[in-house]
């Protein structure tokens, strides 16, 4: 077999780059080692900036986002008892999208279903060849045979535990990590939202984060040990413990229901540098990884996925390496800030175990700055929503 861009994994990143290739006349094939549903029954991001909202409307996946999709102008932060309001329209005049992820990667393989490009789900031992050299190509083994595909380049987009980054030679490699001291405790319930904007919260029992999926669909989460066991969190332990972080406003009107979805994730921010070796890319969470806090991980392989587009296509329209060869340092530089931007919202809103009241004190000092001063407002919202490719 052979295409021009074999990409490997078929989460956000992988579906975008395949269908602007796609719709760019630019061959690509999808491989993924796990099934379309499996990929559809994980729970993560709920929060698109503008650039994101854009590119499913290039991928021509956008219409069912503008529909059900709801648009914030503001979010609310909260600390000591009290709701402060960022107004990200009157103080950036951008707002974001609140927009599942599951919907959004749903929205995509409808598309490249009806696009009629190939991909292949459950196949095992995908491995990249050669991409150091002139010709590289990907093999893998589905139902007992071995398949090979030749290509013009490779498109690791397999998430942070896949193959593509793994097969990089390590000194070529430089890795950045940080590990945060706790998780976040998350849960799905088919109740109506405490508001009708997301509210992070910092409470010296640790964060909290009331989102949501829909007008009658709320996603909640509490920071927790990384050692905390599901099966010890029923759910009315769980909407306790949230009622206790938020504003006794809230914490009264919260409407609780049965959860339908109930994970643990860890946080952790980490980056591998470059994002090219030779012929292979690295595309989102295969490069990188931020903390939820901030909102910025499927934002960020959306940016990424722009850079590399526009290199594939300035080499196959123009004939141009130049795209190919920014890539890497283009994206680094958003990364980087966002990389930055999740650092600073999980210091300032997370219970740190080893910073006693004093941390306490200061976290809420620097709160307070944020919602009273118009430049400090202006700097997060202009992160929150995000910045420009
Ligand atoms: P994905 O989504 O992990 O997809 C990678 C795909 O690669 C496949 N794969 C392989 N395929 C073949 N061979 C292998 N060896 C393979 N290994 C892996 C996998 O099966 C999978 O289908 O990576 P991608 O496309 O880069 O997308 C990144 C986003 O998923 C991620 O950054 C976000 O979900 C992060 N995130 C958030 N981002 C936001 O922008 N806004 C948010 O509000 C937000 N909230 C969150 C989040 C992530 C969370 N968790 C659970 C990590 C909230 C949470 C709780
Ligand atoms: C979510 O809705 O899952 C969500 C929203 C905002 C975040 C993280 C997660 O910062």
């Amino acid at each position: 077999m052979r295409t021009q861009v074999a990409i490997i994994g078929s989460g956000p990143a992988g579906l975008l780059l395949g269908q602007l290739l796609t719709n760019a006349g630019i061959d690509n094939i999808i491989l993924d080692r796990v099934s379309k549903d499996y990929i559809l029954g994980r729970v993560r991001a709920g929060v698109l900036e503008e650039g994101m909202v854009d590119m499913l409307d290039r991928a021509g996946a956008g219409e069912r986002m503008h529909r059900e999709g709801l648009p914030h102008d503001g979010f609310s932060l909260a600390f000591d008892g009290r709701d402060h309001r960022i107004d990200l329209f009157g103080l950036t005049g951008r707002r974001v999208m609140v927009y599942g992820q599951t919907e959004l990667t749903h929205d995509l393989m409808d598309k490249r279903e009806a696009s009629g490009d190939s991909s292949v789900y459950e196949a095992t031992n995908v491995t990249p060849h050669d991409f150091d050299g002139a010709g590289p190509y990907v093999t893998y083994e589905k139902d007992g045979v071995t398949h090979r595909i030749d290509c013009d380049f490779i498109a690791g987009c397999d998430g942070y535990h896949g193959v593509s980054r793994k097969s990089v030679p390590e000194s070529a490699l430089k890795s950045y990590e940080r590990i945060y001291p706790f998780g976040w405790l998350g849960i799905l319930a088919e109740v109506p939202p405490v508001s009708h904007e997301l509210i992070y919260a910092n409470h010296p029992r640790g964060f909290a984060l009331c989102s949501m999926r829909s007008h009658t669909r709320s996603r909640y989460y509490i920071q927790c040990a990384l050692d905390e066991k599901i099966e010890d969190w029923s759910d009315d332990r769980f909407y306790d413990e949230l009622r206790r972080r938020l504003p006794a406003e809230h914490a009264e009107s919260m409407v609780t229901g049965p959860s339908f979805e109930k994970s643990i994730a860890p946080l952790r921010s980490f980056v591998a540098e470059p994002m090219r070796f030779g012929k292979l890319f690295l595309v989102g969470d295969a490069a990188h990884i931020v903390p939820p806090t901030g909102a910025k991980g499927l934002n960020l392989a959306a940016s990424d996925v722009y850079y590399l587009f526009d290199g594939l296509l300035g080499y196959y329209a123009d004939k141009s390496s130049a795209g190919i060869d920014a890539y890497s340092e283009r994206a680094l530089k958003r990364v980087w800030r966002a990389v930055r931007f999740s650092w600073s919202m999980t210091t300032m809103l997370h219970r740190f175990p080893d910073t006693g009241e004093f941390g306490q004190k200061i976290q809420e000092a620097e709160l307070d700055y944020l919602v009273s001063s118009k430049a400090a407002s202006t700097a997060l919202a202009e992160n929150y929503v995000g910045l420009p490719y």
